[in-house]
């Protein structure tokens, strides 16, 4: 029998381009509604990326001399009002899906195979996205959303996709992440699970050394081929990801 149960996705970077036009922008946005000097460059954000969550980057921000030191509190704050205006971008419908999520997520739960989410973004912030990019019937066909703080160690710990595979009471053996980041990667890895991963223009230049396939897109049928940057399953002439070749790197 197959072993591909369950596709855990991360959200940001990997089900939509969300941190350069989203993230930073709503960033930027909080800063200067706040007084701050500090704006987040294309290039800097890039940087700053190596640290997920927001609040936590902000902090990195301070620690190194890029913004004026300010309490937890006053981080969380300016943090609440980031992501308000995250929601509104998201709202505005600037920021679509990648190429070939909607069709595996749909060619996967029409197979029955368990879907969950497994991101560092706080719950807000993915609710928005599920409901303006993807559809609010998502929000039921999704079997966790693993969000934010809800684990005390973001990635590249283990513990969101642990927590996730806990709530879906399945396990790594049968289970697939997507991700886009090294961060990702590593946290899906520590976590016992096997890996595909879609770069994009921040985390192309990435270590993904044993992740067990690195792709530019998923893809689709009737777009160019994606270019596969690494495989361990032998995929290297793909068109595109489909739903069989995550089953055959489970079965590998
Ligand atoms: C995403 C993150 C998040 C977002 C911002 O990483 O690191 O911090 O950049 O989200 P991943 P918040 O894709 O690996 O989950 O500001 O809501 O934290
Ligand atoms: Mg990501």
């Amino acid at each position: 029998m197959a072993k591909l149960k369950c596709i855990l996705w991360d959200v940001d970077g990997t089900l939509a381009d969300t941190e350069r036009d989203g993230h930073r922008a709503a960033f930027n946005m909080a800063f200067e509604e706040a007084g701050l000097e500090r704006r987040w460059d294309v290039s800097t954000y890039g940087a700053l990326l190596a640290v997920t969550g927001g609040k936590e980057r902000m902090r990195f921000d301070i620690d190194r001399g890029g913004m004026p030191d300010m309490p937890y509190e006053t981080i969380a704050a300016l943090h609440a009002r980031k992501t308000i205006h995250y929601q509104s971008l998201i709202a505005e419908g600037r920021i679509p899906l990648r190429s070939g999520v909607r069709r595996l997520l749909e060619e996967a739960f029409a197979q029955g195979i368990t879907l969950g989410i497994s991101t560092t973004t706080t719950p807000t912030a993915l609710d928005a996205l599920i409901e303006h990019s993807l559809g609010r019937e998502w929000f039921e066909r999704f079997a966790v959303l693993a969000a934010g703080d809800i684990v005390p160690a973001k990635k590249p710990a283990p513990d969101i996709y642990l927590y996730a595979l806990e709530q879906m009471g399945v396990s790594p053996e049968h289970t697939l992440a997507l991700e886009d980041s090294s961060n990702g990667w590593r946290s899906a890895h520590a976590a016992g699970l096997k890996c595909v991963v879609t770069v994009n223009g921040y985390t192309s230049g990435h270590d993904f050394t044993g992740a067990d396939l690195v792709v530019s897109e998923l893809g689709e049928s009737d777009g160019k081929a994606v270019e596969v940057l690494q495989d361990l399953h032998g995929l290297s002439a793909i068109h595109h990801v489909e739903l069989a070749h995550l089953q055959a790197i489970l079965d590998d």
